[in-house]
Order: structure tokens, then C-alpha cells, then sequence
């Protein structure tokens, strides 16, 4: 299917969302005018894209979704996936075009959202607000200018698929990078459950029926969490109980192992791929420098640890000792953990449990970095200041935006709305008890007037975080948490670009 054709039917059931008939919306559009937005089949969407330029070199990728298994350190389980967990990493260059052709062998619909990129936004893969879902058997191909250079990454926008092993690392290198460095490795986060303790579907009912669900006679109570404490993280810091913490699709059981010599400076891509679980990251016997929140750069902070929520991404460089080095990713609050194995000289292979100091050291936050002038916003005025409220609660399971619960039949409802060329804030304030990894598509906004570039940020319970950004890229925009299940549950809402 083209951009457009599903677009227009979009429109129309946005405005019959308000009212059941001709004079029930006339009536309400008389006290309540109903925005009207840029659809992403819309003139505009093209003309961003145009603006964007591009090499005119396309790069094209093939994913096939479907059922598969992965391999935990021996003991094989049923998931959905690309194929390989991670997906292979697409890599292209700044101005490329990407053409990725999805095809649909899984039993459900699904699509692809490309995390974090500016993109245009009918090839965003948010079934209800930017294109049809990609039925089964059936194909769609993605087609979009990567403008900015960047780790990014990829998985479906269908229910809780995110938290099976549909995902993969997007690289966007910048042909003039500015870095030196000798190796570069990917490092994906994980945590599991799919195929070992049930679905992801099975976890979100659970949720769903809240305390009722975990003592009634429909569920067992398996999967809920109770009890995860951080005090990074303001207090609860996950509702799910998985039994596995995954690097690049491995269990601590069975590393991945990164090979490389002393002295080596490496670029470390990291990505939480997770679906409910914050990582602790760090390098025994090594510091942290940290490059990049989000794909954009930062001016360098070292530090020995970082929390990184779901969605969020964090490059680093490390200078290499002589031997075998354990990279952790703690599971925070949750007491398990990821693991890989960093190997530049000879030495036993750590432990899967091995403890390292670092984790306990200084642990940076986005709080702790800046934008590089090269990366940060202008300073301008603002125009209009949006809220964002979060609200909600584990046991109601009832999490939702400014009061709402998202709705895909009605996905312009409650809609937050901008004009192309306005200076936005954003406040994003969360009211409950529980910290949330706030997540924008299409933007990547800057934290207050002189913070780091982010699309994903970590908003503790009873804050605000207060972002900037410059409504420049029209279309329907996804805004949510980025727990899939508090996603899931309704805490979701739409950025739309007002045509008047
Ligand atoms: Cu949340």
C-alpha cells in the first residue's frame, strides 16, 4: 500500500471519532473545534522530505518477520524475530535513503518503527496514526532520507511485539565523523521472557487485570513484579519479572565476546531494547566517556556507570586494557543481569555473576550532559508550551496522557497540536509513583534550554522534565512511554502539526 491511500480514511474516522453522526459533531465542533492536522500523506510530509536533500544513494534491506527461536545458552525457546536476535545491524550513511522491505510471515500484523529518526513521517510504523498495519503475509516497504547521523534502532509499533525479539540496531555514520577510533561495537540490552516463562501478550493481560488478575482464577501472577526498588530510578523501578537479561540476543551463560588489543580505543554503541527493565551499564577496570545521548553528541563526561532506560541509547569511548574485561548491564533494581566479554590480551573468562566496583561508583544520568554547540538548539523564543501529564498506577494498570487512555480507533483524540516553524516545550509531568521512559517520534528535543539532544528520557515519579524542540518535521507523531506495557495500557498520545 502507498503513503495516502489509508491516510485519507484516517482523516475522516479522526473527525467521526468526536460524534456518532453529522449533528452530533456539528454540535461539538461548536464549543470544542477539533484540530485539524497535517496527515502524513499530507503535502508537507513530501516537502520535509525534499528539504532534507539526501546522496540519492539507497541501501536495501530485507526483514522478514517471523516465528523463529532463539538459542539461551543452550536451551532453545519460541519468539518472533528477523531472524537473527538482534536483527543483523543496518549500517548507512548520513543522506542515504533507506529502503527496507518488511515482510510479514508472523500469525499477527505488525509494522516497523525506526526509533529516534527524524524520518518522514508516513514511514514512522505506527499503525493508527501513520500507516495500515502490515497484515499477515503480507509486505511493505519503508523508504525514507536518513538525515542525521546517529545509533538508532528498529522494532514493531504492534501491541507488546517490542518485547519479543523483533528489534535490531539502526547506525547512521556521519561522513565526517568526528571521532577517532579504532573498533566499534554494538551493545544491545535485552530482557526476556518470550517462549520461558509465557508471552508477551499472556505478561500485558496479567498486568491488565492488575491484583485481580494475579490472585483470580485467570492468572497465575507469574510475571508481575512486585517489590523492584531503585533509588536511581525514584522508587519502583519495573512491573515485569523476566528470566533472562540479554546482550545481543545472549545470556551471561553463553557471552558474546568482543575481541580486540590494549590500548584500543573503542566506540561502544549502547541500546535498551528492553521492554520494562532499566540497565546499569559498565566496563570492569575501565571508565566510561560518554559521546552521544540518543544518537546526537554531547560534550564528553566520563564517568564509570550509566542507567539507561527503555529506548534510550548512550555512545562511549573506552581506551582498552591488557586483558579480559566483564561488560555488565544490571538489571536495575531487579537483581540480575546482562553480560559480554571484552577480551584485548590473555586471562580467565570472568564469571557470569562476577561483581565489578564500577556499577557502584558514579552512575551518570542524561541530567549530567550537554549538548555540543554543534548539536544544541539555537536559542529562540518560545511559542506554545504543551503538557504532557502522565498518570496512572500498577494496580489499576490504567496509565494514560492528560487524562486519556490512547485509543487506536480514535488516535487524534486528545491529540497535542503544534504549527510547523513554532519553538515548542514540552513539560512532561509525571504524577504517579512510578518513573517512565518518555518517548517522542520524529523530534529529537533538547532537556531545558542548555541540556543534551534526546528522544527518549527517564522522568521520575512526581517530576517534571521540561524539553525543547522546533516543530519542523509535519505529520502524525507518536509520543509515549516507552514500558511497551504501560504503552499498551494507554499511556500514548498524538503530536499533530495543525493545518490552521
Ligand atoms: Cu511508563
Amino acid at each position: 500500500m502507498r503513503p495516502g491511500s489509508f491516510n485519507a480514511n484516517l482523516t475522516r474516522r479522526g473527525f467521526i471519532a468526536v460524534g456518532t453522526g453529522a449533528l452530533a459533531t456539528i454540535a461539538l465542533a461548536s464549543c470544542t473545534p477539533t484540530p485539524r492536522f497535517i496527515t502524513p500523506g499530507g503535502a508537507p510530509v513530501g516537502q520535509a522530505e525534499l528539504a532534507r536533500g539526501g546522496t540519492g544513494h539507497v541501501t536495501r534491506v530485507g526483514l522478514v518477520s517471523a516465528e523463529n527461536q532463539i538459542d539461551l545458552a543452550g536451551t532453545t525457546a519460541n519468539t518472533w524475530s528477523f531472524g537473527a536476535i538482534p536483527a543483523p545491524t543496518i549500517r548507512l550513511t548520513a543522506g542515504d535513503t533507506l529502503r527496507a522491505t518488511v515482510h510479514n510471515q508472523l500469525p499477527d500484523n505488525t509494522s516497523v518503527h525506526w526509533h529516534g529518526l527524524a524520518l518522514r513521517n508516513d514511514m514512522d510504523g505506527v499503525p493508527g496514526a501513520t500507516q495500515a498495519p502490515i497484515g499477515v503475509g503480507k509486505k511493505f516497504t519503508y523508504e525514507f532520507v536518513t538525515a542525521q547521523p546517529g545509533t538508532y534502532w528498529l522494532h514493531p509499533h504492534v501491541g507488546p511485539q517490542l518485547d519479543r525479539g523483533l528489534y535490531g540496531a539502526l547506525i547512521v555514520e556521519d561522513p565526517d565523523e568526528p571521532l577517532h577510533y579504532d573498533d566499534e561495537w554494538v551493545v544491545v540490552l535485552d530482557d526476556w521472557l518470550d517462549g520461558v516463562t509465557g508471552t508477551p501478550d499472556e505478561v500485558l493481560d496479567e498486568l491488565r487485570g492488575g491484583m485481580g488478575g494475579m490472585m483470580g482464577s485467570g492468572g497465575t501472577g507469574s510475571h508481575m513484579m512486585m517489590g523492584a526498588r531503585s533509588d536511581l530510578l525514584g522508587g519502583d523501578a519495573g512491573d515485569v519479572r523476566y528470566p533472562h537479561f540479554l546482550i545481543n540476543g545472549r545470556p551471561p551463560a553463553d557471552p558474546e565476546t568482543f575481541a580486540s588489543a590494549p590500548s584500543k580505543r573503542v566506540r561502544i554503541r549502547i541500546i535498551n531494547a528492553g521492554s520494562d527493565t532499566a540497565f546499569r551499564v559498565a566496563l570492569g577496570g575501565h571508565r566510561l566517556t560518554v559521546t552521544h545521548s540518543d544518537g546526537f553528541p554531547v560534550n564528553s563526561v566520563n564517568t564509570d556507570a550509566i542507567l539507561i532506560g527503555m529506548g534510550e541509547r548512550y555512545d562511549v569511548l573506552v581506551t582498552l586494557g591488557d586483558g579480559v574485561f566483564p561488560f555488565v548491564a544490571m538489571a536495575e533494581g531487579k537483581g540480575d543481569r546482562a553480560l559480554a566479554i571484552v577480551r584485548s590480551g590473555p586471562g580467565d573468562t570472568p564469571s557470569a555473576s562476577v561483581t565489578i566496583p564500577e556499577l557502584t561508583r558514579s552512575v551518570l544520568t542524561a541530567d549530567a550532559l550537554v549538548a555540543t554547540a554543534n548539536a544544541a538548539l539555537p536559542t529562540r523564543s518560545i511559542d506554545p508550551e504543551l503538557t504532557a501529564t502522565l498518570s496512572g498506577s500498577m494496580m489499576a494498570y490504567d496509565w494514560a496522557i492528560n487524562g486519556r487512555q490512547f485509543d487506536p480507533a480514535k488516535p487524534l483524540a486528545g491529540a497535542l497540536g503544534v504549527i510547523q516553524g513554532e519553538r515548542v516545550r514540552l513539560r512532561i509531568k509525571n504524577t504517579t509513583q512510578m518513573w517512565h521512559p518518555f518517548h517522542l517520534h520524529g523530534h529529537t528535543y533538547q532537556h531545558s534550554e542548555a541540556g543534551p539532544r534526546k528522544d527518549t528520557s527517564i522522568v521520575l515519579p512526581g517530576t517534571s522534565l521540561s524539553v525543547i524542540f522546533d516543530a519542523d518535521n509535519p505529520g502524525l507523531w507518536a509520543a509515549h512511554c516507552h514500558n511497551i506495557y504501560h504503552a499498551e495500557a494507554g499511556m500514548m498520545t498524538i503530536l499533530g502539526y495543525q493545518t490552521s
